[in-house]
């Protein structure tokens, strides 16, 4: 029976990728962690939760004893915004974290551990459209340099230790459960939100921007395939480019007018902006593809009436 340990289950991601697991293993199988409780009334209730701050090793490894936790979806970290704001912070939590997390794992034979990278990997000096899989990656964020960082340790873990270490680079996600956590694709969920709720928004980063990005069903879709896929098979570790849909915000706009008659969004482009135009437009994710059968299911009109049809609802339309 799987035993399995979530860090900052409380997010944009982690709000589903948690109940899809307990959903496959049973809720008392997988445990959910944040440094901050869930919010009341949320579906990670539905299981185990600890307060964990993935700095704290000690704690880190009471919990994977006491829980015999085999695998870890380490979820916790500083986005891009958020990281630019505080740098040192979002170094600590994003390399301390996960040096905890690979070093427990380390100390337990057979943890696997799963981690996120990011498209935030590139930089200004990488091809945009699309994206290698193998290229430069010299990221102008501190988060991107924690994330080009995460990716070579949990390689080194693998190649020097012999852990099951694997990642992908996700997109900007857009989902209805959980607000994104301070990032710069954020303005993809946004939009929804002031759609349905004034009609109106003001887009951080210009109507040309166009940025990878993909919806939570296939973020989620991804995560598990990886994690299901045949070890043997796998040609990257901690690295694969996944790509899902890719579109100006303008188009995202239109999108949302054709089901929101009346919806207009005007731009301010912000910091963000230079973030934004420091990332590639399209990823290439033939090494996905070859490798463990990745396609994503949904394009900007089926994400679209998905994202209303939940959110409306929600927020009284
Ligand atoms: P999020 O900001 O929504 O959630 C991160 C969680 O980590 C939060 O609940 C926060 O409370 C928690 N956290 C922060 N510091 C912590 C600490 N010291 N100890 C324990 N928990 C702590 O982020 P997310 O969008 O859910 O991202 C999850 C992972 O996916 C991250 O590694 C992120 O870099 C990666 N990722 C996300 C996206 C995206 O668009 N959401 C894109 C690319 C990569
Ligand atoms: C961010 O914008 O920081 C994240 C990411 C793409 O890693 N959504």
């Amino acid at each position: 029976m799987k035993r399995i340990l979530v860090t900052g289950a409380s997010g944009q991601i982690g709000s589903e990728l948690t109940p899809a697991l307990r959903e496959r293993h049973g809720a008392s199988s997988v445990v959910a962690s944040d440094i901050r409780p869930p919010a009341p009334g949320t579906r990670l209730a539905d299981g185990p939760f600890e307060q964990l701050d993935v700095r704290e090793r000690a704690r880190l490894r009471e919990i994977v004893a006491a829980q015999r936790i085999d695998t870890i979806y380490h979820l916790a970290a500083i986005l891009s915004a958020t990281g630019e704001a505080k740098p040192q912070l979002a170094w600590d939590v994003n390399i301390t974290g996960l040096v905890n997390v690979l070093e427990v794992a380390r100390e337990n034979p057979g943890v696997r551990v799963f981690c996120p990278s990011s498209i935030a990997v590139f930089g200004p000096e990488t091809p945009r459209t699309p994206a290698p899989q193998l290229t430069v990656l010299r990221p102008s964020t501190i988060y991107g340099l924690t994330k080009v960082t995460g990716e070579l340790l949990g390689d080194y873990y693998v190649e020097r230790y012999g852990l099951d270490v694997r990642g992908l680079r996700y997109p900007g996600i857009i989902s209805s459960e959980t607000p994104p956590g301070g990032g710069t694709t954020d303005y993809a969920v946004d939009i929804f939100y002031k759609a349905l709720q004034d009609g109106h928004y003001t887009c951080f980063v210009g109507p040309d921007t166009v940025l990878p990005m993909m919806y939570m069903p296939d973020c989620i879709r991804a995560t598990l395939a990886l994690m299901d896929a045949d070890g043997a098979r796998l040609t990257r570790h901690c690295d694969y480019n996944v790509a899902g849909l890719s579109f100006s915000a303008a188009e995202l706009a239109a999108a949302i007018a054709a089901q929101l008659p009346g919806f207009v969004c005007t731009y301010e482009p912000d910091f963000r902006q230079a973030i934004a135009d420091s990332w590639p437009q399209t990823l290439d994710d033939s090494a996905a593809r070859a490798d463990w059968n990745w396609r994503p299911a949904f394009d900007l009109d089926s994400m679209t009436r998905d994202m209303l049809r939940r959110l409306g609802p929600r927020l009284g339309r």
